[in-house]
């Protein structure tokens, strides 16, 4: 055997889609200190800052190692001058000053209680911050904030929603769409999506892809759910968005930009087989259930693989994947399909192992796209 030379360290890709990230993070220290500093920045609407952070967090959740000294970072992506002086502070004291003064703010503080809201975003959070509101209680009792229906069911539902949901309440909630959909044809697919498919023990949602093999008629499928849902006496909220795909378009750039496909976004009542108290304070009934935060999209049947791949995440593996297929294939990659610019063409794929192949990348199983 020859050993290799102690400067040879394996390199690692600035992509995440280069990178296998499963849960086992050995930098958390690290990475929570990186999460709150990208938070902080989100909520400063410094969206460069915000992204410097995640791609250094990002990095660091790849390692098969915990950081020892500056000598490990060395060579690695995404790790500036910034991001390294956190990392030697945290070195020397284990904490970071600058992510303990966030921490201890005020204003971060409240943001973070706001956005914790179902259907409130940094604007929104912010527009009540100014206002002087520092409590959740004190946004419901001020007479001129106008809740949309999202928010309304975000503060009805607050006490269960803004709790994880178990993988068992997952696979729950998957049975019991799984039930309902037999209803609208035999041949109705069901896929677990999101955190979840990465074996995430919790998550904040469940996410969900559904197709039927003959295409267009997946398009009735969620209101048809979301009906069923309704008869059965467990629908707590629903917003259906109408599909506005168009198979023309070139792929979106943009990450933030949700797809076209039908969706919903649902909070259903799931049946615990236990007793908890009521959803409203001081009403003393008790109830065997819990609100769930589930997303349906539905996808036509030849767009499936392309759904899967952008549903899946992380959202710091999925900027990766658009972002190294734009720069490094001369290719445009969304939730819908793969543009090729140099040949001018759209390039076909019926499964994700086939897509990270058109893009020229090794496959990365769903547990490995924790980035
Ligand atoms: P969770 O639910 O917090 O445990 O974690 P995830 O990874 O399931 O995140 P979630 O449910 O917010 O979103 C599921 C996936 O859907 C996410 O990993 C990427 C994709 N996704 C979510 N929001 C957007 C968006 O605004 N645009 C695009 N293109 N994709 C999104
Ligand atoms: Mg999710």
């Amino acid at each position: 055997k020859t050993a290799l030379p102690a400067t040879s360290k394996p390199t690692v890709s600035q992509y995440a889609c280069q990178r296998r990230t499963t849960l086992d993070n050995q930098n958390k220290i690290f990475t929570d200190a990186f999460e709150v500093l990208a938070e902080s920045n989100e909520f400063l609407d410094s969206r460069g800052q915000c992204l410097a952070f995640r791609r250094a967090a990002s990095v660091l959740k790849s390692l098969q190692f915990t950081l020892r000294s500056l000598d490990d970072i060395e060579g690695l992506p995404c790790l500036g001058e910034q991001i390294k002086s956190v990392i030697e502070e945290i070195f020397e004291f284990r904490t970071c000053s600058k992510v303990e003064e966030i921490l201890r703010d005020e204003k971060y503080q409240t943001l973070k209680l706001f956005t914790s809201v179902f259907g409130v975003g940094p604007k929104t959070a912010e527009k009540w911050y100014r206002k002087g509101l520092r409590t959740l209680k004190a946004v419901l009792a001020e007479p001129d904030i106008h809740l949309n229906k999202m928010q309304e069911a975000g503060f009805l539902y607050y006490e269960d929603i803004s709790k994880s949901v178990s993988k068992a309440d997952a696979q729950a909630v998957e049975t019991l769409i799984k039930d309902t959909i037999s209803y609208y044809s035999s041949d109705t697919k069901l896929f677990l999506t999101g955190g979840f498919r990465r074996g995430k023990e919790h998550g904040h949602d469940v996410d969900f892809i559904l197709t039927t093999p003959e295409i267009g008629k997946e398009q009735a499928l969620l209101l048809f759910l979301i009906d069923k849902f309704k008869n059965l006496g467990i629908l707590l909220y629903s917003d259906f968005q109408e599909s506005t795909f168009d198979i023309q378009k070139l792929p979106s750039c943009k990450f933030e930009a949700m797809d076209h496909f039908p969706k919903c976004f649902l909070i259903l009542k799931l049946k615990t087989g236990e007793q908890t108290a009521g959803v409203q304070q001081n009403q003393n009934d008790s109830r065997d259930w819990k609100a769930i935060r589930v997303d349906l999209v539905a996808p036509p049947a030849d767009r499936y693989a392309f759904a899967m791949l952008g549903w899946t995440g992380s959202t710091q593996f999925e900027r990766d994947l658009r972002r190294y297929a734009r720069k490094e294939r001369r290719m445009l990659l969304d939730n819908h399909a793969l543009y090729d610019k140099t040949k001018h063409a759209f390039l076909e794929a019926q499964t994700e192992e086939e897509i990270f192949d058109l893009l020229g990348l090794e496959y990365i199983e769903p547990w490995q796209r924790n980035a």
